[in-house]
């Protein structure tokens, strides 16, 4: 169900600006290696390589006024938003290779901005260990990749919160967040503050991913456009070592496959982030390829029974 003529622009930022280990620089390389322009066209998609963005070096400072690193991801999340609004507003469904979370402020302020343009309402699927919920006050460690859906709820400094034209950029309900099970503990009492919808990993454990997606899915219709944010430590740590912050207790690959397919079912998703994909600590680039199997099932690749 997704239409063949879709164009795909790959768009990579290759930072780790808001990260707390150097590597997911490499990131956007190591999915080109592991072949992501093909496999997608393999799948019949109409995917062009748009190249990496530019930005700031990563100059490894500790956090100023609880942030590290503010004005150097800022300019990286400026640059993210124009590229992905951009190819939105070019009919095109962009896929963000990351680049560290941090990232997350500047695409989905962008597809927020694209849905308040098009008149289409935004759902966020934020596929991750963590829920990237903290704010200056609560970090404990500045890591701006650990605030970015603090920033796109209004929570955050007026450079960060901003990017879109229209703070809040995006409600607390138009998000749904599956897998989470590393949350500091001031984020925790933030997190329900908010109302956030968490579908944690105790949650997946006990009702199972095809009711954990059905839930998290239900509500879109097809004025609904859907981002998918995957941060790859989302997956279980056994079968993803190429994350900065490797979790154990994360979906199997089985677990991944049916949340992926789920969305794929939808045929509802605009745009994609590919984050946290760290080849420095990865092994063979298995972790990169596993990613693209993964993105393959987003777009609609199953298995042999329902081919
Ligand atoms: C912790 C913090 C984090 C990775 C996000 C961790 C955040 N909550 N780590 N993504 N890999 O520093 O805020
Ligand atoms: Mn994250
Ligand atoms: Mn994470
Ligand atoms: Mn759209």
């Amino acid at each position: 169900n997704i239409p063949l003529e879709l164009a795909i622009d790959l768009i990579g930022a290759p930072t780790d600006i808001g990260a707390g280990s150097r590597g997911a620089s490499m990131g956007p390389e190591a999915l080109r290696v592991a072949g992501i322009q093909a496999a997608l066209q393999g799948r019949g998609l109409n995917v062009s390589d748009l190249g990496n963005l530019a930005g700031p070096a990563n100059p490894w400072l500790p956090p100023v006024n609880g942030y590290r690193h503010l004005s150097e991801v800022t300019a990286w999340n400026r640059t993210v938003h124009e590229a992905m609004f951009q190819s939105l507003s070019s009919g095109h469904l962009p896929i963000l290779l990351g680049g560290d979370h941090c990232l997350g402020i500047g695409s989905i302020s962008a597809v927020a901005r694209h849905c308040r343009q098009s008149g289409k309402k935004l759902r966020v699927l934020w596929l991750d260990a963590h829920a990237d919920f903290n704010t200056n006050a609560l970090t404990p460690t500045g890591n701006v990749h650990g605030m970015p859906v603090a920033v796109l709820c209004g929570h955050g400094p007026a450079e960060l919160t901003g990017i879109g034209g229209v703070v809040p950029a995006m409600a607390p309900s138009a998000i749904r967040q599956i897998g989470i099970r590393s949350v500091d503990e001031g984020e925790k009492r933030f997190v329900r503050q908010a109302g956030l919808e968490v579908f944690d990993m105790r949650y997946i454990d006990e009702m199972g991913m095809r009711h954990t997606m059905q839930t998290a899915l239900a509500g879109m219709d097809d004025n609904t456009h859907l981002h998918v944010s995957f941060d790859v430590d989302f997956l279980d740590a056994s079968i993803a070592p190429g994350v900065a912050t490797a979790i154990k207790g994360g979906p199997t690959y089985r677990e991944a496959q049916l949340c992926m397919e789920m969305i794929a079912d939808t045929g509802r998703m605009g745009s994609l982030d590919v984050m946290e994909l760290n080849p420095a600590l990865d092994v063979r680039n298995g972790t990169a390829e596993l990613a693209l199997d993964l993105i393959e099932s987003l777009f609609g690749k199953s298995t042999l029974m329902r081919q």
